[in-house]
């Protein structure tokens, strides 16, 4: 199985790829922001909650996360592999991914990281969100508070896989057809 964690700052371009990728290798895409988007548009109570956080800038409560992509998960039993986008943002999330996959006899294959600086990143979530009507990408104050909470409590993630010889970085700043063909490279060696 391949289980492939894309990683990065808000507008690292994680959702791009990931759409490149689950073309290519067959993969299920579990993104975690659109999962809680998808509970917003129902209406749902974790989705009226979750909304309150997400138009904050901030991080929705790590058992939330944790108990959607364990229904994912368990809803997709022969999947060939799984992208994780945008998830795990924090240690612990890392932590019970760790423990879910290892309770279904898999783990993670590796994760790739999308370095970008914050003045590009800023510049193309404002971008999307002329289109996009996202409320967390209208406001230039939003978008700093979701870089900072990447700082404080996504980054260290990093970390934990780097213990674990999963982890490889590379330049999100370039065309999205180059910067996926360097993905591609890397997940070839995670799959051998
Ligand atoms: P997410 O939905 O995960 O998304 P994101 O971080 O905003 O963006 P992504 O990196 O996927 O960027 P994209 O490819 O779209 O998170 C939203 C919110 O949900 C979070 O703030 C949080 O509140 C909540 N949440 C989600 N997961 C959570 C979790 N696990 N725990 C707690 N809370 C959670 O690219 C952005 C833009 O850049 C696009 O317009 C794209 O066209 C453009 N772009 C992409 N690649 C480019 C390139 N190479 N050059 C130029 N532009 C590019």
């Amino acid at each position: 199985m391949l289980n492939l964690v894309l990683f990065g700052p808000p507008g690292a371009g994680k959702g791009t790829q990931s759409k490149k990728l689950i073309e290519k290798y067959d993969l299920i895409h579990l993104s975690t922001g659109d999962l809680l988007r998808g509970e917003i548009a129902q209406g749902t109570e974790l989705g009226l909650e979750a909304k309150k956080l997400m138009d904050d800038g901030k991080l929705v409560p790590d058992a939330v996360v944790i108990g959607m992509i364990s229904n994912k998960l368990d809803a997709n039993k022969d999947a060939k592999g799984f992208i994780f986008d945008g998830f795990p943002r924090t240690v612990a999330q890392a932590e019970a991914l760790d423990q879910l996959l290892e309770s279904k006899e898999s783990a993670i294959s590796g994760m790739i990281a999308l370095e970008v600086g914050d003045d590009e990143l800023e510049r193309r979530l404002l971008e999307r969100g002329k289109e996009s009507g996202r409320p967390d990408d209208a406001n230039p104050e939003v978008i700093r508070k979701r870089i900072k909470e990447y700082n404080d409590k996504t980054a260290p993630v990093a970390g934990f896989y780097q213990q674990q010889h999963k982890f490889t970085s590379i330049n999100g700043v370039g065309s999205v057809n180059e910067i996926f063909a360097e993905i591609v490279d890397v997940n070839e060696s995670y799959k051998k």
